[in-house]
């Protein structure tokens, strides 16, 4: 399997995040990914890749472009507020809710990143731009890769930040361009005709949901923890459907937190047969193992033997497959688990 790994991941190193009233330090860390390579490595899984520039056109058919100039410049502007700034991240503090007006755009950069974000839990820093777009490239390198059709080809975009919780015109959830939605897109450009997005993290991908809603051409599937109590707990619930010529090409399978291994299974199994259903030509798989028993933010309880068995059932699909790499945070098991999804997986 091809591996697309982002070699400047770490330029992104946010220092705090807001929870609840205080600022603690951040779970989604550089070391994450350095796991999963050791791991790897170790196993000697996988054949390494550094990612191409991205394709910038690309980026602009899944965010809005508005969106992607603040994210570009993001950081120079925190700066030209105050360049004591340059010692602090960039965090939200006010958002346009029920009833403000979303057609005006303050020229006030504190009140913009408002409007382009849902959360205070995800700090931009000076790095952020430049390690998310190598991220973005890795996964539409990886999408090209395997190709529209033709195979069980399989590819990885092995980088952070994450990317699922990324909208059009929005981040959050540690996640700033959707690397997932990237590579569906990618596969859709290179002759897939349907495409189905399989998020097995274990936070609903609202991005993604939101991304394709109205499309009739992308399957977004998702397993995660019941968002009636955990995060992004505003979307993601099993009514949401998809609209327009997106209607039933959205599956939300929520499950209760403290869900082990056979139930989430069973879920999972549900999504693969929709993905049947659909007839995909392609698979992205958002794959989070923040699904890990004990994980610092989540509450399922999976064991790292189970991933095997994870990857061993991804694979009877058939299809070309791009993995993107999205949540887990405990950081040593982050890597076992990876490696034995793809280990499941076929190699
Ligand atoms: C990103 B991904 C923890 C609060 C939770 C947001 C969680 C984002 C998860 N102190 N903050 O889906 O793994
Ligand atoms: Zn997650």
């Amino acid at each position: 399997m091809l591996i697309f790994h982002n070699p400047i991941h770490h330029l992104h190193a946010g220092r705090q995040e807001m929870f609840r009233g205080k600022l603690v330090p951040c779970h989604e860390s550089p070391a994450r990914l350095e796991f999963v390579l050791q791991a790897l490595r170790q196993r000697g899984i996988g054949e390494l890749r550094a990612p191409s520039p991205a394709d910038m056109a690309l980026l602009g058919r899944v965010h809005s472009p508005r969106y992607l100039d603040f994210l570009q410049g993001a950081w120079r502007e925190w700066i030209a507020l105050d360049p004591a700034n340059a010692e602090l991240d960039v965090l939200p503090s006010v958002w346009p809710v029920r009833g403000f007006r979303h057609d005006v755009t303050p020229a006030n950069f504190a009140a913009r990143v408002g409007l382009y974000s849902f959360d205070s839990g995800s700090p931009l820093t000076a790095g952020t731009w430049d390690a998310a777009l190598a991220g973005a490239a890795c996964a539409i390198d990886a999408a090209r890769a395997v190709g529209g059709a033709g195979g069980p080809r399989a590819a990885m975009a092995l980088t952070r930040p994450p990317g699922h919780h990324a909208g059009p015109d929005f981040f959050g959830g540690y996640c700033f361009l959707n690397n997932a939605a990237l590579a569906a897109q990618a596969l859709r450009e290179a002759g897939a005709a349907r495409v189905a997005v399989l998020d097995i993290d274990y936070h609903h991908g609202n991005g993604t949901q939101t991304i394709f809603y109205e499309r009739g051409d992308v399957l977004t599937m998702s397993v995660h923890g019941d968002p009636l109590t955990e995060y992004p707990f505003f979307l993601g619930h099993a009514d949401e459907r998809g609209a327009g010529a997106g209607e039933d090409c959205n599956l939300n399978l929520p499950l209760a937190a403290g869900t082990g291994y056979a139930g989430w299974r069973e879920a999972l199994r549900a999504g693969m047969r929709a993905v049947q259903d659909f007839r995909a030509d392609a698979l992205v798989i958002a794959l989070g193992v923040d699904t890990i028993e004990g994980d610092p933010i989540s509450k399922f309880k999976l064991a790292s033997a189970d991933y095997r068995q994870v990857g061993r059932d991804l694979a009877t699909l058939g299809l070309p497959a791009v993995f993107t790499m999205e949540g887990g945070y405990a950081v040593e098991e982050v890597g076992t688990n990876v490696a034995n999804v793809l280990e499941g997986y076929g190699g």
